[in-house]
């Protein structure tokens, strides 16, 4: 050891340490071979035997970065133990001193049990608190050396094992799926060199530019503190009362009360990665990127009053939904597509791109397509995976880095200060789920629940008794921050500030952009959607302020929205922050439209109802089954109660579901088969009629044959759309039309929706 401590007479790289000119070339730190200080062969032969001791570690080798299968557990055919691992003979009785007697101090079998019980429970996330999550994969198209020398990106084909938790900001972790409300895009990439976490939202914008503002918007929109009310929810007074008096908050409660923010299924929505990131390659060259993920599935919402309905019948739905598809072998599927562009483009628009409140529209910068990501595995177990997953802002990778965005720069320091409260200390990272796949070698130490046991006497860095192990890599391997992060002129200057840029004062034209590029059903929906929220604010001063604050984005809009809240007069515009905004690139942006991106016309994995009673003509719904289910749809049959119905040729049925446990609007399309005299008794049947209507109103396609056209008067529901044309999505058939039926009614699913049918489009 002196020998070795020798060779290292003074630290080489202390010189290097001094003056801007070393800045770029950090030397990897100096390093001998180090002596083994593992005990010897021979000393070890005897604990090697021992399991719990176990073999000499590997040298360089951290083995908690091995797969996940070195914690999965399985209990199939074991005894049941305590957590020392002492046999339990019975897990039924507490020890009692006699039968009737009092129970025993000593029984440290009930004790660990009723303690470990007690303990359960780790706090909440504070937003974002209830989520469903998927491992799979990131593959990457091509190589994208030119841009940055990320891991994932730097070969065509490259597979990164990754894992992604959806959530809903707003309610606890209890509350429902459907409510009205941002979703969270969590993204792990475990990397082999080192994790990547990309945390975005299906939102690309945020409520506020700064991240100062954060507890205010938080604790504005949660359930207001005195009576903790209402859940998951925007609709009340403190949310409208903050962003009306936040009119940069403006462009995102119009993505907010439109339907992205009621998507039909984590399958079907957006991800967006919201702030301007760096791309920086080998030669350390950057440019500046904003990540998108698309699904393959298309972007789909459900209707508000569907979510609402929804919400009562299955708080769970889209976890379930999230759960079933990969069960089934559907994989959810997104592309990345990657908006890259330089400081110079971005200096030159009318926005600033290191404001949170603004988005690029594809239409200035289209997106790169780069790979794709497939959910292929549920998690074993929701608390070990899902709520103990700790996803942080700050845990990029060599080749991504950061820009001053001052959202972006609280959120560096805000996700890993919530987990130390959350999972209980500094040693989160070694949490199976959270544990990076890229070995882990450094001188942290200690805290509570730390599970890698170092060897050694050395914790310290630099040092000569381990060889000056484990050393720095240097700027050739370690991440090292972009020298320039400036990306504008203006902020070159390096007083020291509270204010932000002047582009950052514009809130509304991006705002109307967003609103401009709806269809007439979107906005309409946009309009509902803010009549009900400020319905429900009591101070009807705060309500005026948002029309005052419409006015700006769209004087239509204001108008429709003040009428339907019963203002005689409407308030004047909200004065505006900037005095001379420049004059926007792009004014109606149609890829910001929920239609932009249909999906592959695929049905698979919607849920279809076929409506089952005794007398239904059941040669058609045999068919239908097949050709439905061959298509990769699910159809159910429904009935009035779970039990064996009786075809008019006297074939059996076995209702899947009833009309009690899932509602019409839980699926996606319905079919209503012929058979007269099954039909006379549905056609009266509220339950049916409101099934029907329900399905129809939420705009989904329905196939009805024969004379099951009779339980659509009895719903009220024509055939006609208001523009007087013929309806799409319903379709009415003779038994001798049905494969033309058929084949238009799989059309007509893979439509999703019929908004032909809403009648007040005229927003
Ligand atoms: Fe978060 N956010 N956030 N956020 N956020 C959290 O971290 C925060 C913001 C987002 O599935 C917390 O681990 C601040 C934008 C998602 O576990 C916390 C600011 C975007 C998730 C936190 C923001 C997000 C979180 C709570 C403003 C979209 C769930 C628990 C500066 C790009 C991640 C946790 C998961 C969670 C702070 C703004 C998305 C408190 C301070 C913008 C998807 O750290």
């Amino acid at each position: 050891l002196n020998e070795m401590c020798a060779g290292m007479k003074y630290n080489p790289m202390k010189s290097s340490e001094y003056g801007e000119k070393n800045a770029d070339k950090i030397p990897e730190g100096t390093h001998l071979p180090p002596p083994s200080r593992l005990p010897t062969a021979s000393s070890l032969s005897e604990m090697n035997h021992n399991p719990k001791v176990g073999t000499n570690a590997k040298q360089g080798h951290n083995a908690t970065n091995e797969s996940l299968d070195r914690v999965r557990v399985d209990d199939t055919g074991c005894v049941l133990t305590t957590n020392q691992g002492v046999k339990i003979a019975t897990n039924q009785h507490t020890l009692r001193a006699g039968a009737r007697g009092p129970m025993l101090m000593e029984d440290f079998i009930m004790r660990e049990k009723i303690t470990h019980f007690d303990h359960e429970r780790i706090p909440e996330r504070v937003v974002h608190a209830r989520g469903s999550a998927a491992h799979g994969y990131f593959e990457s198209y091509e190589s994208l050396t030119q841009y940055t020398k990320a891991a994932p990106f730097k070969v065509k084909g490259k597979k990164t094992p990754v894992f992604v938790r959806f959530s809903t900001a707003s309610g606890e972790r209890g509350s429902k799926d459907t409510a009205r409300d941002v979703r969270g895009f969590a993204v792990k990439f475990y990397t082999d060199e080192g994790n990547w976490d990309l945390v975005g939202n299906n939102i690309p914008v945020f409520f506020i530019q700064d991240a100062i503002k954060f507890p205010d918007v938080i604790h504005a929109l949660k359930p207001e503190p005195h009576h903790n009310m209402p859940q998951a929810s925007s609709a009340h007074d403190t949310f409208w009362d903050f962003v009306s008096l936040m009119p940069e908050s403006t462009h995102m409660v119009l993505w907010q009360m439109s339907d992205r923010a009621i998507p039909r299924s984590y399958r079907t929505m957006q991800g967006f990665g919201v702030h301007t990131f760096r791309l920086v390659n080998e030669a350390g060259e950057a440019c500046l990127v904003k990540f998108h993920w698309i699904p393959k599935l298309g972007t789909h919402s459900l209707v508000w009053e569907e979510a609402v309905k929804i919400a009562g019948a299955d708080t769970d739905f889209h976890r379930r939904d999230l759960w079933e598809a990969i069960e089934a072998g559907e994989y959810p599927e997104y592309e990345l597509g990657l908006q890259i562009f330089t400081e110079e483009q971005a200096a030159s628009w009318s926005f600033d791109v290191l404001d949170s409140t603004k988005l690029i529209p594809e239409e200035l910068v289209p997106l790169k397509i780069v790979g794709r990501l497939v959910l292929d595995r549920n998690p074993d177990n929701f608390f070990a995976e899902t709520e103990q997953v700790a996803f942080c802002t700050a845990q990029i990778i060599p080749g991504i880095d950061f820009t001053n965005d001052p959202l972006l720069g609280g959120r560096i320091h805000s996700y890993v200060d919530t987990q130390l409260t959350r999972l209980g200390g500094p040693n989160f990272h070694e949490i199976p789920i959270n544990a990076a796949i890229a070995q882990v070698h450094n001188n942290n130490r200690d805290g509570f629940h730390r599970q890698e046991i170092n060897r050694g006497r050395v914790n310290y860095e630099p040092n000569s008794i381990a060889g000056g192990c484990p050393f720095q890599a240097g700027s050739g391997q370690g991440f090292s921050t972009i020298k320039k992060r400036l990306a504008h002129k203006e902020a070159e200057s390096h007083d020291n500030v509270r204010i932000h840029p002047e582009k950052f004062a514009e809130h509304y034209a991006q705002a109307r952009l967003f609103y401009e590029s709806q269809t007439p059903v979107e906005k309409a929906h946009i309009a509902d959607a803010f009549r009900f929220e400020l319905s429900k604010v009591t101070v009807p001063a705060i309500r005026e302020r948002m029309i005052s604050s419409l006015l700006n984005v769209s004087p239509k809009l204001a108008e429709r929205v003040a009428k339907d809240l019963g203002f005689e007069k409407l308030p004047e515009p909200m004065p505006k922050a900037a005095e001379a905004p420049a004059k926007p690139e792009i004014v109606v942006s149609p890829m910001l439209s929920l239609g932009a991106r249909p999906g592959d016309g695929s049905i698979r994995m919607r849920k279809i109802a076929i409506l089952v009673d005794d007398g239904v003509e059941g040669k058609s719904i045999s068919k239908l089954v097949t050709t439905l289910a061959a298509a990769g749809a699910i159809p159910r049959l429904v009935g009035s109660r779970l039990r064996t119905y009786k075809g008019a040729g006297g074939e059996n049925f076995i209702a899947d579901a009833t009309m009690e446990n899932s509602p019409g609007f839980m699926f996606d399309a319905l079919v209503l088969p012929d058979g007269v005299s099954a039909l006379k008794a549905l056609e009266k049947d509220l339950h049916t009629q409101d099934f029907v209507r329900d399905q129809y109103w939420h705009f989904k396609p329905i196939l009805a044959f024969g004379a099951s056209k009779a339980l659509l008067t009895a719903a009220q529901i024509s055939p006609n759309l208001p523009d007087g044309s013929i309806d799409p999505g319903l379709i009415l058939a003779e038994a001798s039309e049905y494969d033309d039926a058929i084949t238009k009614f799989i059309l007509a699913v893979a439509q999703h929706r019929h908004f032909g049918r809403e009648r007040d489009q005229n927003v």
